[in-house]
């Protein structure tokens, strides 16, 4: 550990890998690699550096405060760690999976990260539908905030602007809800790539297709990282049983089930599918639920 106590520590910005972009104090960039082979890095790492050459050393990551990552049954992918909280932004074009987003949710919640959701492209008249399926969401405590990143930016500026304000903040979302948009919007000199969404293909000419650091002001108080729209949200790491535990709207009502291991499936006196029953938990919510939990027995299999 001493070995490393004399070197600087600096902030992943970038990264593939074991290849990242660094940015010290001083706001210095620097291309670097980790040395030998423990871990991948991801954006937010904090890292202990040298220089090399022109390019840097990686001795060693700092440990995380937290962690989001997706897993299915091949593979892990990491979006970011050490954050504040997650901004999950959808919209009603291109219409958002609720499996996805609660997918999500549960991610983050799995890695002990608050999240917000944010539905934009609100001046679209199919926002209202989106609105009406995010109601659940609203009714269990997620705060939803409204916007229309291009068509009303000052709006979305101001209510943006406090729960963003000094925090590190991941964007996360399906492709083409906005999230470069709102990037672009906040931090004038990003220029992150926005696609201009193709209906026929469903996919973004200017896709992002990595994951950045972007400093809100030149204070460095808060971030902004960018991501690419995910498409699949595996919840692999996640124990079946600790699935509902994670869904607000179940969680509330787990504490009437008549056993305490209860899957909420199919054992008598369960006061999550009573719940169900008498319309405190949305239908929709349950069906997730159960596909979740579902895929998550079937991978313990
Ligand atoms: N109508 C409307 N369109 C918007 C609004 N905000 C963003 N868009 C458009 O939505 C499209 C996708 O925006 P991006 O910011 O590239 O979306 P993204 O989430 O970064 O997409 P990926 O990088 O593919 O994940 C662009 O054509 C934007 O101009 C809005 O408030 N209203
Ligand atoms: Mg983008
Ligand atoms: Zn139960």
């Amino acid at each position: 550990m001493s070995r490393f106590n004399g070197l600087e520590v600096a902030r992943v910005v970038a990264a593939h890998g074991r290849h990242a972009v660094i940015e010290n104090s001083l706001g210095l960039r620097v291309q670097c690699h980790l040395r030998g082979r423990k871990t991948d890095l991801v954006v937010g790492d904090r890292v202990r550096w040298q220089p090399a050459g022109d390019e840097g050393v990686i001795e060693q990551v700092e440990p995380r405060s937290n962690l989001l990552f997706r897993q299915d049954e091949w593979r892990t992918k990491s979006f970011a760690a050490n954050l504040d909280q997650i901004l999950l932004l959808v919209a009603g074009e291109p219409v958002f999976s609720e499996s996805q987003l609660t997918r999500a949710l549960v991610a983050a919640g799995s890695a002990g990260i608050p999240a917000l959701i944010g539905l934009n492209k609100i001046d679209k008249p199919s926002a209202a539908s989106a609105r009406e399926r995010l109601q659940p969401y609203r009714s269990m405590g997620v705060t939803l905030l409204e916007m229309a990143l291009k068509a009303d930016a000052e709006a979305a500026r101001a209510l943006l602007g406090p729960w963003l304000q000094g925090k590190t903040t991941l964007v996360l979302g399906p492709s083409g809800t906005g999230k470069s948009t709102l990037i672009n919007l906040l931090v004038p000199q990003a220029q992150a790539q926005v696609g201009e969404i193709s209906q026929a293909l469903n996919s973004g000419r200017h896709t992002t297709t990595s994951t950045l650091w972007y400093w809100l002001d030149e204070s460095r108080g808060g971030a902004l990282i960018d991501s690419p729209g995910f498409q699949e949200f595996g919840l692999h790491h996640v124990a079946p049983a600790e699935l509902a535990g994670l869904m607000p709207d179940l969680h509330a009502q787990m504490g009437s089930c008549r056993f305490y291991n209860c899957t909420h499936r199919h054992e008598p006196g369960c006061g999550v599918r009573a719940a169900v029953e008498r319309g405190e938990i949305a239908a929709q919510r349950y069906r997730l639920y159960a596909e979740i939990h579902d895929e998550l027995m079937s991978a313990r299999r």
